[in-house]
């Protein structure tokens, strides 16, 4: 088993019901959740919107893969009705947004596969939560 953080965000409608339901997806789809960290209001970064962010981390125990993970990270926001963004899109309001932070301590760069998460230590709404929940 592989232990993985992943990050949440959403910022379009009932977004503690969406946080709800994209932890419970990740426990069905990905493995068992072990921590779930606090639900965070926070200002949209990197772009302006009106709409308020809730974000949230989670630690998952999983057999998958890092590619398999991502693969089922992007599978759950699809059936959450995220919209696909083209390649040059710049930040958007979203349903769901499920990053993969850390898998073991593993470094993978590859095409679309960056872990760590090359940007999470500069992004409060990530680092609040994960720290959290973090073991290191
Ligand atoms: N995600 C982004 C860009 N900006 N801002 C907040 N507050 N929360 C996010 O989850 C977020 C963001 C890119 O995925
Ligand atoms: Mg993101
Ligand atoms: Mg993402």
């Amino acid at each position: 088993m592989h232990i993985v953080y992943l990050s949440l965000g959403t910022n379009l409608g009932n977004r503690k019901a969406i946080m709800h339901e994209a932890i419970t997806r990740i426990g069905e789809k990905i493995g068992t959740v072990l921590r779930q960290s606090s639900f965070h209001e926070t200002e949209p970064w990197g772009f302006e919107s009106p709409n308020l962010f809730l974000n949230a981390c989670v630690c998952v125990s999983t057999s998958l893969a890092p590619r398999q993970l991502l693969e089922a990270t992007q599978a759950i926001e699809i059936e959450m009705g995220r919209v696909k963004k083209s390649i040059n899109a710049q930040y958007t309001d979203r349903i769901i947004d499920i990053d993969i932070l850390l898998y073991d301590n593993l470094n993978i760069n590859e095409p679309n596969l960056v872990i760590p998460h090359p940007l999470m230590e500069e992004r409060d709404f990530v680092m609040l939560p994960l720290k959290e929940i973090w073991d290191d």
